[in-house]
């Protein structure tokens, strides 16, 4: 029997697994790999010909099975640095405007699918569910296996997302205009950071292919910020020229049990602590379900909050599904604030020390504990210039071409 045990022990340890990618742990690119010219990905991307012309067709997609947007938005991440720390040399202003937005694409904290804030110098906001890892890790299976409900479906319109907002960027890239004249920028970008635009166009495709409202407004908002590299948003936005599958994103419910993905999150990720591979599971299995009413205290508000120097910061709760008393615990940057222990939060004359992220504990009869999604509150002393990723892919391009004192009017 032993012996038997060893033999299957042997075989298991035989098969061939995927390599799990470990997210980057950043911040400021601090853990990456290497992505720049000979650089392999963290993994695969859709493979083309550059310099033909924009609507040459993909020549290789991922192999089923290699399908990955934490290890991809890493990769965009690393790629971000790549380029920064490259022309970093030749203009701090480009290695500052870099490191302001690049870890918003990091894996571990990319939650860029909320509601937009039109206002705010980043447009985008975090709807909860983190990206990389839970969000299109549903996608992602369906992509990687043949047996999904959802595989052809979703491939199909990953490869029509992609293959259009490739031509979106590439158009853009070939023609720049600056100062009245148009530069092609495609070899440059290519030749510096190879993986950058592979990896943009992978996570913009995989995000319209949840064929999410929300989620369409805040890509639009994106590509808003890419206008400084002359992409025009398309007509009707990103959803007029992609496809998805509903029942993948955020409302819809993958495996149909009456749940939707984000309460399934909600319930099993947020109070249940599951690892990304079981939240994805428990959302393709409609034996897996919460129970019909769980509680949930949240943050009321937007999910990122901008603050003055010296004005009240006030945070106030929203508790549901709960009867009884409650205790309150406030968390910055996951250390409890001492003395912070009722139902709103006040802070007032904040310093930037004050900046941070932001969540509620709730203690409840019953001997749960249930902890709120966190709120980013960043405190400014004076209203920011607007900048963003198209400013600095745009000034690190111009800057390596040799074109100098490039500046947003
Ligand atoms: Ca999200
Ligand atoms: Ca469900
Ligand atoms: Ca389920």
């Amino acid at each position: 029997m032993k012996k038997m045990a060893l033999i299957a022990v042997l075989l298991l340890a035989a098969i061939p697994v995927v390599a799990q990618h470990t997210p980057v742990p950043g911040p400021d690119g601090a853990g990456c790999s290497s992505m720049g010219a000979g650089s392999t990905p963290y993994a695969p991307l859709p493979k083309w010909e550059l310099l033909e012309s924009y609507d040459d067709p993909i020549d290789t997609w991922p192999e089923v099975g290699t399908y990955d947007f934490c290890a991809t938005l890493d990769t965009l991440y690393c790629s971000l640095y790549e380029l920064g720390n490259f022309l970093g040399n030749i203009s701090q202003d480009i290695l500052d405007s870099v490191a302001s937005f690049a870890g918003l694409v990091q894996c571990l904290n990319a939650d860029i699918n909320g509601v937009v804030d039109p206002e705010a110098e980043i447009p985008v906001n975090p709807n909860g569910m983190p990206d990389g890892q839970y969000e299109l890790a549903l996608l992602a299976e369906a992509l990687n296996n043949a047996s999904n409900l959802y595989h052809v479906q979703a491939t199909q319109a990953f490869q029509t997302n992609f293959f259009n907002i490739k031509v979106l960027i590439e158009q853009a890239l070939a023609n720049v205009s600056l100062k009245g004249d148009l530069y092609d920028l495609r070899g440059v970008v290519f030749t510096w950071a190879p993986h950058l635009p592979g990896a943009l166009v992978y996570v913009l495709a995989g995000f319209a292919a949840l064929d999410d409202p929300t989620t369409n407004s805040a890509l639009d908002a994106l590509l808003g910020l890419l206008s400084d590299i002359g992409i025009t948003p398309p007509e009707g936005g990103i959803a007029a020229i992609t496809d998805g599958v509903a029942a993948l994103g955020p409302l819809g419910d993958a495996d149909n049990d009456g749940f939707s993905n984000k309460t399934e999150y909600d319930y099993f990720v947020g109070s249940k602590g599951y690892t990304p591979a079981q939240f994805v599971a428990a959302a393709f299995d409609a034996a897996q379900t919460p129970p019909d009413i769980f509680p949930s205290v949240s943050i009321t508000g937007p999910a990122r909050v901008r603050i003055k120097e010296g004005a009240t910061l006030t945070l106030n709760t929203s508790v549901r599904n709960v009867t009884g008393s409650i205790s309150y615990q406030w968390f910055k940057d996951s250390a409890p604030l001492a003395g912070q222990t009722g139902s709103s939060l006040i802070i007032p004359n904040v310093t930037s020390a004050d900046a941070g992220s932001y969540t509620v504990q709730i203690d409840v009869p019953d001997k749960s504990i249930y902890i709120s999604d966190p709120v980013i509150v960043q405190v400014f002393a004076e209203l920011p210039v607007a900048g963003g990723l198209g400013l600095a892919l745009v000034a690190g391009a111009c800057a390596l071409a040799g074109i100098a004192g490039m500046r947003r009017k």
